[in-house]
């Protein structure tokens, strides 16, 4: 069992690393953007992947901790990549549920992209669908002061909670990313009409459409035909450390 000041000390250490996976036109078959993903690399028990960690730091409210050194991170990297005048693409990071009922949660990344002297819309936040079924009033309220001030807002793994629809109605959303789910059940016919039905809903509300965990050129082709915009997935890349995502940038500029 982890306590709190073991946490506190390995974000102090470096022991989280910030990985990077690309997102790819699927036109064109660049790279649009990239997510952050992090990891937890412990001296004694080697490398953790973020599904052991993240829902007992939501729990015990490190999470705002570690998500902030995330941020912090991309935003830092943003700026190098201005600074040397590299091609550059957003990054989009995670945002936890904790994070969007902090009342701050504004503050504290207008004041990142201050520090930075950032335009807001080279960081999209990736926000998970289940946030949106606790307090939506709250919810809503959070959403709006972000778009406001310039984020691209980002609806993660849409498609498989709650009031979903109902959302992309309230929310100022800008791109849709479709849970990993949608690849893994192609094979059955309703799968497929009920992608190809979100995929035309979002297109109607301007949507940006995001495929995630595509893994295979069937699937590829799928989202070709769909006339989805983007994937992000293991048949393109896996997550991978920012300097092998800055050589892959550079190689393709
Ligand atoms: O990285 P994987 O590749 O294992 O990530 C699993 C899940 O963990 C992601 O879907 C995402 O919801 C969550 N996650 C990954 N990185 C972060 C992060 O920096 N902050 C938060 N809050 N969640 C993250
Ligand atoms: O936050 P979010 O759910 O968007 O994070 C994406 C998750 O999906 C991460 O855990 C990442 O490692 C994982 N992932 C990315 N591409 C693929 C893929 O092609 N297949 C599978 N199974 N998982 C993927
Ligand atoms: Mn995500
Ligand atoms: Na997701």
């Amino acid at each position: 069992q982890f306590i709190i000041s073991n946490m506190k000390r390995a974000l102090k250490n470096g022991q989280f690393k910030v990985h990077f996976q690309p997102k790819y036109s699927l036109k064109t078959e660049r790279i649009v953007s990239a997510e952050a993903l992090v990891r937890w690399e412990d001296p004694d028990r080697g490398l953790i992947f973020p599904g052991d960690f993240i829902s007992l730091f939501e729990r015990n409210g490190f999470i705002t901790d570690l998500d902030i050194y995330v941020w912090d991170t991309c935003c830092k990297r943003i700026r190098q990549w201005l600074d040397d005048g590299n091609k550059i693409v957003p990054v989009s990071v995670n945002v936890s549920r904790t994070d969007i009922y902090d009342p701050n949660l504004d503050k504290i990344l207008l004041s990142l992209i201050r520090k930075y002297d950032l335009s807001p819309e080279y960081l999209g936040l990736e926000i998970t669908e289940s946030a949106y079924t606790h307090d939506s009033d709250q919810l809503i309220g959070a959403i709006w002061k972000l778009k406001r001030l310039g984020f691209t807002i980002e609806m993660d793994d849409f498609g498989t909670g709650y009031s979903s629809l109902n959302m992309l109605a309230e929310l100022p959303i800008d791109v849709l990313k479709l849970d990993i789910r949608f690849m893994q059940s192609q094979h059955h016919k309703n799968s497929r009409n009920i992608l190809s039905f979100i995929v035309s809903l979002a297109k109607l509300m301007d949507l940006t459409i995001v495929a995630e965990g595509t893994e295979t050129i069937e699937q590829v082709e799928l989202l070709r035909n769909l006339n989805c915009d983007v994937a992000q997935g293991f048949y393109f890349a896996r997550p991978m450390e920012i300097k092998a995502f800055e050589d892959l940038l550079r190689k393709q500029a």
